[in-house]
């Protein structure tokens, strides 16, 4: 086989969750440059509306749909939907998240159990949903996009690292459970990626001045940068593809290096 093939997506359906825009647009984008089909989901139409409008403007013939990803009945009428429109879906990026950012005393229990929603109970949900068919096709690849909030905590994150961290178990444990199925299930840690979730952390405070989280990270990060969406594209590929087949349960942290580093001396 030449080399190059093994990280070919050709012939492939990726179903990214709410990938009309940041991590999860960039890894679609990356997928399609590898041969995938791309397939997203966004919980409302005007988003899955501005997906497909971005996706045409790269030059991707993506097929979206509107999805609850929290909601296990909508997830199964997609999944079916997906396979009877398009076909079995080969690779599921479960990306769609989002963060709450309140001090844990401070937030409700509706609060925390929404990001353990998003974050943690959906992509059980889509994984479940999808793994019967891969099991039926022989093979299939599902990534789940963790966080460093997988390994670390921090301040007024506590829902978020707490579903990061269990989905992290999640993807150990379905690696364990369906690895006997040429099913590879691993992890993408992205560190601080500058996205809309990552807006309020890095705006221009009134004087100009850099946010003080913003001059943070930069300190933290050996590569002294914010990490942009595309930076995760190639890991994602990697993870997609043949080339990861012995890879199994494992968290792809990229990061920058801010998990090996203890910070540049003030
Ligand atoms: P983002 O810009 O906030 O995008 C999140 C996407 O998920 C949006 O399209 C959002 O749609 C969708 N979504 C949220 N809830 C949903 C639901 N119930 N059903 C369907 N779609 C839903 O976030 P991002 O920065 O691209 O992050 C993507 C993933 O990477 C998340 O899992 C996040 O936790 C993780 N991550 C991000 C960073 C970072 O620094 N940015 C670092 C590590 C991990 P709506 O706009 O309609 O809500
Ligand atoms: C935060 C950030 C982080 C990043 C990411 C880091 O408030 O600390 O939003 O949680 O989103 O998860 O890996």
């Amino acid at each position: 086989m030449d080399f190059s093939e093994q990280f070919s997506l050709k012939g492939k359906i990726a179903l990214i969750t709410g990938a009309s825009y940041g991590i999860g647009f960039a890894i679609a984008e990356a997928m399609a440059s590898a041969g995938a089909k791309i397939v997203f989901n966004d919980i409302k139409q005007e988003l899955v509306d501005k997906g497909l409008a971005a996706y045409k403007e790269k030059g991707i013939d993506a097929t979206g749909y509107v999805c609850d990803v929290t909601s296990e009945e909508q997830v199964n009428e997609l999944v079916a939907k997906i396979e009877k429109e398009i076909g079995v879906i080969d690779i599921l990026v479960n990306n769609a998240g989002i963060i709450k950012r309140i001090p844990m005393c401070e937030m409700s229990a509706a609060e925390f159990r929404q990001v353990i929603d998003v974050d943690l109970n959906a992509p059980f949900i889509v994984a479940k949903a999808v793994i019967p068919s891969m099991i039926k096709k022989g093979h299939g690849k599902i990534i789940n996009i963790c966080s460093m909030m997988s390994e670390l905590g921090r301040e007024t994150v506590s829902a978020y690292a707490a579903a990061k961290g269990g989905l992290k178990m999640l993807t150990r444990n379905i690696a364990s459970e369906y690895g006997e199925f040429n099913i590879q299930c691993n992890g993408i840690g992205p560190g601080y990626i500058a996205t809309p979730q990552t807006a309020p952390l890095r705006e221009k405070q009134p004087d100009g001045s850099s946010h003080p989280f913003d001059s943070f990270i930069i300190a933290k990060t050996p590569a002294a940068r914010w990490g942009n969406p595309e930076d995760l594209g190639g890991p994602a590929v990697f993870l997609a593809s043949d080339a990861s087949n012995f890879v199994n349960g494992h968290v792809l942290y990229v990061d920058g290096g801010i998990l090996a580093y203890i910070g540049k001396q003030p």
